[in-house]
């Protein structure tokens, strides 16, 4: 039996999420974020971090990690290309969707958030600078999708890490019109049954988790991950991230 320790709106557990539904894997799933989880999570994942999989008892967490685990126990239909080449490229691509364009969109987005209602305002220059850097990630995306196809020729671990993200960039005013091959891959990704189920799941969230005005997650503190402060100093926020530390509202999660 799977269990899919899962929050709907994280990226990295839609990935994972999309790869079970791909390959036909039956799998229970807990919203392993909302706050009455937190001590589960925390148990079969020291970080306090989704997606964490569980089948049969053995416990695996980080998305590409599980992606790999599952593709290498239930090979068909395989998320990894045939050469070493197009391997390569999809686990390239997959970093730069779970390490680089995460780490923009969550820095970036913090104030669009339903559950935590911040009244302050984005420090200044920090939208502008993640606009840049997402712009040319989308360049270098377009650059290299071809026509007809998904990134890595067949459907990879590569399409599925990107999805969540580049299909969030409209809540944050960030249209993909200017880059024909990426609308057309979206469309792609779209008629695939396991990423409409994706969409249904979160749409369904949105309606039900914030119906009451609050939210069964965290609506003060923010997680850090390193990849988040690193392209946030990188820009030279240093100061703002040391200002939310001190007021109490990030938090870093555990590295061992
Ligand atoms: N490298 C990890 C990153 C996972 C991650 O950052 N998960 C976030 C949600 S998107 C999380 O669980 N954060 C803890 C929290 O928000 O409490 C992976 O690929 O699975």
């Amino acid at each position: 039996m799977i269990t899919l320790y899962d929050n709907p709106f994280s990226p990295f557990a839609r990935k994972v999420r999309m790869v079970l539904d791909y390959k036909g894997l039956a799998y229970d799933s807990v919203d392993a974020l909302a706050l009455s989880e937190h001590s589960e999570l925390a148990r079969v994942n020291p970080r306090a971090e989704v997606p964490v999989l569980v089948d049969d008892g053995f416990v695996v967490s980080n998305s590409s990690e599980i992606v790999a685990y599952l593709d290498e126990k239930y090979t068909r239909p395989s998320v990894m290309p045939a050469t070493a080449e197009l391997r390569a490229k999809v686990r390239r691509w997959q970093r730069l969707a779970d390490v680089t364009l995460d780490a923009i969109i969550h820095d970036i987005s913090i104030w669009t958030w339903p559950t935590h209602h911040r009244n302050d305002a984005p420090p200044e220059g920090l939208l502008a600078a993640g606009m840049a850097d997402v712009t040319r990630l989308l360049g270098a995306l377009e650059t290299e999708l071809t026509a007809n196809a998904y990134l890595c020729d067949t459907l990879s671990a590569a399409d599925l890490a990107l999805f969540p993200h580049v299909s969030s960039l409209r809540v944050l005013g960030i249209g993909t019109a200017a880059h024909p091959k990426i609308e057309a891959w979206i469309a792609r990704m779209r008629s695939l049954p396991a990423v409409r189920k994706d969409l249904d799941y979160v749409k369904g969230a949105v309606r039900e988790k914030f119906v009451t005005g609050g939210s069964p997650y965290e609506s003060e503190k923010i997680v850090w991950r390193g990849d988040r402060i690193e392209w946030l100093f990188h820009n030279g926020f240093v100061d703002w991230w040391i200002a939310e530390w001190r007021a109490g509202r990030a938090v870093v999660p555990s590295a061992v």
